[in-house]
């Protein structure tokens, strides 16, 4: 069959939009990936005729699941709970837990499909998964989330294994979740194993896991500025976020000399014109870990502060901008925003935080912009040595752990320029990252035949 003969873009997402209605985060996701990937496959035959990019957007099994408890007044409560398993070619399924009240299975199967290529990109023996389930943490009791938690792992653990599928945690999903949900495993199976990541130290968890996507996201807008002369020291940096990743964020980039203007939460933003030190950022790690608050709060505890409700914070001026909450949280006129006033560098530690059009203006303007299934994947790569650990019963020391993450997302952003570089030497990174994140998956497929 000659290339010609095979579907174009327009005809294979006119399929993908078909087999998926409503499900517009997955469709989002698949398209931004498929623009470059049909680029790639032009003069590539055999993966046309391997329906390579149609399998790889077909997940290899969604499961769902009904999660019953009891909140602390004796009401029943019902959820609903799924495991993306998307594809496994290269290692076992691996990805996140999110609760939040807007997870749907079209928010887990983007998920599911970026973990993918996000995976491959690192480097290690990782497939890609996602799961989660549509549970409010916020205002939740330690009991009720425990027992959430329990009912959830109830349904989950037949489903997963250190070789099968390698939960961990996202959004909702910290220490203390991964904790109940590793303890309910171990009392169903009895056996211990590696079977989630991002566990607490005490029990096989990885020293520089909770600091891995937060600072791996940094050490990537550190490589796209070295790549271009610039350094992170002396620039001003808006976050958005207040979690394990915008913290974490906000610390490595105040470690390196710049400064950070802002962060979030669902309710609004804050805005430091100070900058943060790392007692400010400690503070927060402690209002929304242990006291589990709103950022609002920071504008009370820090003078020259302001609180911003119901707003993002991508209207503040700023050198480098950091993504940490969500998805599409930064659209097209928030991107022009940022822009015009003269951002120089966009490094996403969320998962796809901007919409389609918000890329488009980064690329038109020749922004240095790092997507998150390359700039994020410091904490699944770090998971991924969390893996290697359990299986060899031992434990590296943050010292070294810190290493390997820096020399990973260094690996990453090689593999970017190799397929993204331009003439004039702008880099594209979402192009970079699809291509080499597709090649290894695709590849061991056409390896394992039809299947
Ligand atoms: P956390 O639960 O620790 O923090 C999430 C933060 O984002 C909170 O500040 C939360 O505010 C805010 N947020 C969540 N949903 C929304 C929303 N709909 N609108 C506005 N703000 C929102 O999660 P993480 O820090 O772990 O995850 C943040 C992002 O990073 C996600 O996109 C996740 O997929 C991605 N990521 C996480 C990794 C990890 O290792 N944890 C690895 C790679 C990517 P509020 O408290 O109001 O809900
Ligand atoms: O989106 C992600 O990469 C994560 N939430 C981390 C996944 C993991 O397995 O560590």
């Amino acid at each position: 069959m000659a290339v010609s003969d095979h579907v174009d873009l327009e005809t294979f997402m006119a399929g993908v939009t078909k087999r998926n209605p409503g499900q517009t985060e997955f469709i989002q996701a698949v398209h931004e990936v498929a623009q470059d990937i049909f680029e790639f496959m032009e003069d590539k035959v055999h993966y046309h005729e391997a329906q390579i990019l149609r399998r790889m957007a077909e997940p290899d099994r969604v499961i769902s699941f009904r999660v019953c408890w009891e909140d602390d007044n004796h009401n029943v409560r019902v959820q609903r709970g799924w495991r993306v398993q998307n594809n496994n070619a290269i290692g076992p399924y691996k990805g996140g837990i999110r609760f939040h009240p807007s997870v749907t299975e079209s928010v887990l199967k983007f998920l599911a499909f970026e973990q993918t290529f996000k995976n491959s990109l690192t480097g290690l023996p990782m497939g890609g998964g996602k799961g989660g389930a549509n549970f409010n943490p916020r205002g939740k009791s330690d009991a009720e989330v425990m027992r959430f938690c329990q009912s959830f792992m109830s349904e989950l653990y037949r489903h997963i294994g250190p070789n099968t599928d390698v939960p961990a945690g996202d959004i909702g999903v910290g220490g203390r979740e991964i904790g109940y949900m590793f303890g309910q495993y171990k009392r169903l199976t009895n056996r211990w194993e590696g079977v989630l990541t991002g566990k607490g130290q005490e029990y096989g968890g990885s020293q520089m896991r909770p600091e891995a996507t937060g600072y791996g996201a940094v050490y990537f807008l550190r490589n796209m500025l070295k790549h271009q002369g610039m350094d992170v020291e002396g620039h001003t940096a808006v976050i958005s976020g207040s979690g394990n990743v915008a913290t974490h964020a906000a610390e490595k980039i105040t470690q390196l000399g710049g400064k950070v203007l802002t962060m979030s939460d669902s309710g609004g933003f804050i805005h430091d014109p100070d900058g943060m030190t790392q007692e400010k950022i400690d503070w927060i790690k402690h209002l929304k870990t242990v006291k589990r608050g709103r950022i609002s709060e920071y504008a009370d505890e820090f003078s020259g502060a302001t609180y911003h409700e119901g707003k993002r914070p991508w209207d503040v001026a700023c050198d480098l901008a950091l993504p940490c909450a969500t998805q599409n949280e930064l659209n097209e006129d928030e991107a022009k925003s940022l822009v015009s006033n003269g951002v120089k560098g966009v490094s996403e530690g969320a998962n796809m935080p901007t919409t389609l059009e918000g890329v488009k203006v980064f690329h038109d303007a020749k922004i240095m912009y790092g997507p998150g299934k390359a700039a994020n994947a410091g904490g699944v790569a770090v998971s991924g040595l969390e893996m290697s650990q359990n299986s060899e019963r031992i434990s590296w020391n943050s010292e070294r752990l810190g290493e390997m993450l820096t020399d990973l997302m260094e690996g990453i952003h090689e593999k970017c320029t190799e397929y993204g570089e331009q003439e004039g030497g702008y880099v594209d990174y979402v192009k970079g990252a699809n291509i080499a994140g597709f090649k290894k998956v695709a590849d061991a497929m056409m390896a394992f035949g039809v299947v």
